[in-house]
């Protein structure tokens, strides 16, 4: 299947944290293997002037999530930390949009947007579309889909720009979008 770059797509990159990569503190095996194909998106979008927009997970040093308060995962991206930085690789370009989430300390967040104004932002620039990269993709970009999607959003889900923590639970979220309604592309069929 091929897909477009309509005049109203808009880019969602989901998480793209250091701590999110291999030598973070919650890596995501081959994590940075999205940066390649997402800086290509980058280009694309930047060139047509389509917005682009970065979810970051932004969290308290005390966040709920953390094992020490009972959650399930080690301190990961403290907002003002390096390991909260997105890849140093990934070119961020100065007109993209940084929407933080889960940056309360009794609060957790996966989807980018719950308790955001991502939707907002996105109405207000009239994205119907959403091509979506990031990590990880059963958690953060899995979340972020599902809301977009029941939001009414058209979400695409770009293969090669997405990668999980468990290859048996990316693969589970990937038919759950799926039946959602979600599409999964690659990067060769959207047409640039
Ligand atoms: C994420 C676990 C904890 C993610 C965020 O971005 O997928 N995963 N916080
Ligand atoms: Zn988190």
């Amino acid at each position: 299947m091929r897909v477009a770059l309509t005049g109203r797509s808009a880019l969602l990159i989901v998480d793209v944290q250091r701590d999110f990569m291999p030598g973070g503190s919650l890596p995501v095996p081959e994590g940075d293997s999205v940066i390649g194909p997402l800086n290509e998106l980058i280009v694309a979008f930047n060139g047509r002037k389509l917005p682009i927009l970065l979810t970051r997970d932004w969290h308290p040093p005390d966040h709920i999530s953390f094992r020490e308060r009972g959650g399930p995962w080690p301190p990961h991206c403290v907002a003002g930390t390096e390991g909260a930085e997105f890849h140093p690789h990934l070119k961020v370009p100065p007109e993209a949009l940084i929407i933080s989430k889960a940056t309360g300390r009794d609060s957790e967040a996966y989807s980018g947007f719950e308790g955001t104004d991502l939707d907002s932002v996105l109405r207000g620039l009239g994205v119907r579309r959403l091509f979506v990269g990031g990590v990880a993709t059963e958690y953060c970009v899995r979340a972020t889909v599902l809301d977009a999607l029941k939001l009414g959003y058209e979400a695409l889900v770009v293969e090669e720009a997405v990668r999980g923590i468990s290859r048996d639970e990316e693969e589970a979220a990937k038919s759950e979008m799926l039946r959602e309604g979600a599409i999964l592309v690659r990067l060769d069929e959207i047409i640039r």
